[in-house]
């Protein structure tokens, strides 16, 4: 397994683990450490022994957000032409496979915002997420006023992203933020199973279905419907249908892998 300053990694069965460490500054998210989550994104996705990826923090921060003092110096010409916001924080976008994020504590600005790239977040009872930019004069930069809007819808968007309030985890799962509550020392172990689970399906299913969520969120629902049914019917040419349906048909668990 890779070492690295900023992230810690682990192998769980066909799990892929990555733990954002550096607790001294509640995981914020430097230079450093975006690189590297890339990396290893990245490296676990080209992997065919690892089937979903889990990120998390420590229990006290998922992520506190952008490095500020990395970002406190920046002038507008270095931020554009260093592209700091590019392809390191969107490398979460890139995997094919399913990307969990697994919050406890802290899960602020930039690391709503990591969080919210991932394809579900389950919380911790400690989870308190937020987009606190506009304390520090600035916006959320890494797609917080888009996917905030589209997962908790505008009045509660505005709210937290006009007034910095963070939103603990009985809300975020009332809004539709996260997917489930998990009391916190259950909360890992809980989110490995569910990533067990999802790792031992058919590979390109997997794959698939989670393009195909995806797409609700880029397109119209009649193009969404289309793509989908694409996808469903070129199934059918996969081995992995096949031994689906005949698990299903003899009464066993189907091999996928
Ligand atoms: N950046 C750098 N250091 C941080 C950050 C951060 N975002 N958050 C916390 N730290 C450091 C503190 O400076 C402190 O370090 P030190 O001990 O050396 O002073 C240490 O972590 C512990 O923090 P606190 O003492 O403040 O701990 P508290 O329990 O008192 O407070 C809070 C915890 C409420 C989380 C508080 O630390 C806080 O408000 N942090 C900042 C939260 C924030 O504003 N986040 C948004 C940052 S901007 C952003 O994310 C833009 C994203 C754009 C994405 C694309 C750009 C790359």
């Amino acid at each position: 397994m890779p070492t690295y300053d900023n992230i810690l990694v682990e192998t769980h069965g066909r799990v892929g683990l990555i733990r954002l460490n550096r607790p001294a500054a509640l995981n914020a998210l430097c230079d450093a450490l975006v690189r590297e989550l890339g990396a290893q994104l990245q490296a676990f996705d080209a992997d065919k022994a690892i089937g979903a990826i889990v990120i998390t923090g420590s229990d006290r921060a998922f992520a506190a957000g952008a490095d500020i003092k990395e970002m406190h110096g920046r002038t507008n010409p270095d931020a554009m032409m260093e592209d700091f916001i590019g392809a390191n924080w969107e490398s979460v976008l890139k995997v094919k496979k399913p990307v969990i994020a697994a919050v406890a504590g802290f899960a602020l600005g930039g690391g709503c915002e990591l969080a919210m790239m991932c394809d579900m977040i389950f919380a911790a009872d400690t989870a308190k997420f937020g987009q606190p930019e506009i304390n520090l004069g600035v916006i959320p930069g890494a797609g917080g006023t888009q996917r905030l809007t589209r997962a908790v819808g505008k009045s509660k968007a505005m709210d937290m992203v006009l007034t910095a309030r963070m939103m603990d985890a009985a809300e975020a799962e009332r809004a539709n933020l996260v997917s489930r509550v998990f009391p916190a020392d259950q909360l890992l172990p809980e989110v490995l199973k569910i990533a067990a689970k999802i790792a031992d399906l058919s590979p390109v299913a997997v794959q698939f279905a989670k393009q195909a969520v995806n797409r609700a969120f880029e397109t119209t629902l009649a193009e969404g419907v289309r793509h989908e049914r694409a996808l469903f019917l070129s199934l059918f040419g996969t081995p992995h249908q096949k031994e689906g349906m005949a698990a299903f048909i003899e009464k066993r668990k189907p091999n996928f892998q």
